[in-house]
């Protein structure tokens, strides 16, 4: 069973199409499948991750990443500075024609922030991905566990 945190869901269900759940392939043939996002165990933020493959034969780029259920989206990625973890944020994830760019964990992942209600294990997030090319891909994420992945 799919939790429902509003209307909004249902709506979406109605327009995406054969990109439902968490893959779909753009009209510009960028594929994202194994999409998840991390439990924000009760923090207002997460991470997002998703596998992305272009299959057309033009370069595209993902430049954002949205949320219905999250106030503000970004691209980041992890770097090891003097041996601390950080985050940094990125403009853009280009990926060639035939490549195949993962976001996942401990390098480039979206960052959804201002979660509002916080999202748990077995929940589904609804995950809004814009590519330079200007397609939009809806994707609906499911929440997983640190341990759990
Ligand atoms: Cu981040």
């Amino acid at each position: 069973m799919i939790p429902r945190r509003s209307g909004l869901p249902a709506l979406l269900a109605c327009l995406c199409g054969f990109s439902c759940g968490g893959s779909g392939t753009s009209p510009d043939g960028v594929t994202a499948r194994d999409a998840f996002v991390l439990d924000p165990l009760g923090a207002e933020r997460a991470a997002f991750y998703v596998t992305l493959e272009n299959h057309g034969p033009a370069t595209d780029s993902l430049v954002a990443v949205r949320s219905p259920s999250a106030e503000h989206g970004s691209l980041h990625e992890m770097t090891i500075d003097t041996g601390m973890m950080r985050m940094r944020p990125v403009p853009g994830v280009e990926i060639a024609p035939g490549a195949v760019v993962r976001l996942e964990p401990g390098g480039l992942h979206g960052m959804l922030e201002g979660l509002s209600p916080t999202p748990g294990a077995g929940d589904t997030v609804w995950v809004t991905l814009r590519f330079a090319r200007g397609d939009s891909l809806v994707l609906r994420a499911p929440v997983r566990h640190p341990a759990d992945p």
